[in-house]
């Protein structure tokens, strides 16, 4: 006999984090379990506001819809919801054994623009990649705390990501402030422009390569190698099936360039299974996983190496059950 269950979740969210230009208290989701018998598969339904299309509540009744048929064992097609989709290919893939496990915890570490908390943690990287979000000050600035840390850390690679926030002015003011002998090590700024065409000649202007995220979910898109985009950003809760995710990664792979997994915030719960995924699918990239602090809680299933608590699931609501 099939069953399902879907259990809704409110976690609190560090204080002062800010998406797209909101700021965000709680972060909201679904978890599925899936029980055939003795075996059970875990998924993690949860639209990001302000990324995903589609909302908490439309992705709870698609996700009712689509388990009430796999209940019956009824053939079915993925739902067109990407976050649905993600989470229910994760639980599927868990129950039947073939979901990846991480063995190691690496990813590019997460750090705001304070420099002094900075050094101490970054000092201490394994692997020595770390992610900067810019284009929330002063570009002159961003170019000045990039400047330092590549200086003082000969081994240290940067990603930045500035989330379309500058002006092609601004994207040159950063470049100016950041000695050409130091751009090779960041190894990519995401989205530097609101214009694509802007961010392309910025890579060009200045031997800064860039990344595509935001632009890469476009539906105007087209995946194709192009000079100075070293790699493209894959969010599976904003992308869809674990299936999907794959085909992604290796048409990625194939043009030449980085395929990196990335997280939507999701929890420690989505967080582990999108730690396998990236072991498992793109064994050579640091996936972008490091949001796991922008939550006071972990949820059922730990980050290894983390000391928030757990929350189980006696502090969820059950929502549907069959
Ligand atoms: O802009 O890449 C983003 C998380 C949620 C929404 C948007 C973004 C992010 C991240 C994830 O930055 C962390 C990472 O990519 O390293
Ligand atoms: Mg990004």
């Amino acid at each position: 006999m099939r069953q399902a269950i879907l259990w809704r979740y409110v976690l609190d969210m560090e204080a002062g984090v800010i998406l797209r230009d909101r700021h965000v208290r709680q972060r909201e989701g679904l978890l599925v379990q899936l029980i055939v018998g003795e075996r059970e598969g875990w998924g993690e339904i949860a639209p990001l506001p302000g990324f995903s299309l589609e909302t908490l509540s439309e992705a709870q009744q698609a996700a009712e819809n689509w388990l009430s048929h796999w209940c019956h064992s009824e053939m079915q097609s993925e739902s067109a919801l990407p976050s649905v989709a993600f989470g229910l290919s994760c639980a599927l893939m868990e129950l039947a054994g073939t979901l990846p496990v991480a063995t190691h915890w690496r990813t590019a570490a997460l750090c705001t623009g304070d420099p002094d908390a900075l050094f101490a943690r970054l000092q201490q990287l394994p692997h020595g990649t770390a992610k900067m979000k810019v284009g929330w000050y002063e570009a002159v600035r961003d170019g000045m705390v990039a400047s330092l840390l590549l200086e003082a850390l000969p081994d240290l690679h940067l990603r930045l990501d500035a989330n379309r926030r500058w002006t092609p002015e601004k994207a040159r003011q950063f470049a100016r402030h950041l000695a050409p002998e130091l751009r090779c090590r960041i190894d990519f700024l995401e989205e530097p422009c609101q214009r694509r065409e802007d961010s392309r000649q910025f890579a060009a202007e200045t031997g800064i390569a860039i990344a595509w995220d935001e632009s890469a979910r476009a539906t105007d898109f087209q995946l194709q190698a192009e000079p100075g985009v070293a790699a493209i950003v894959i969010k599976p809760t904003l992308t869809g099936s674990i299936s999907r995710v794959s085909q992604q990664v290796a048409q990625v792979q194939a043009l030449g360039m980085k395929a990196v997994i990335s997280s939507s915030i999701e929890s420690s719960l989505g967080l582990t299974q999108l730690a396998g995924l990236a072991q498992s699918l793109t064994p050579d990239v640091v996936p972008g996983l490091d949001t796991l602090d922008l939550l006071q809680q972990q949820l059922v299933r730990r980050w290894p190496t983390s000391p928030l608590p757990l929350l189980d699931t006696q502090d969820l609501v059950c929502v549907w059950r069959r």
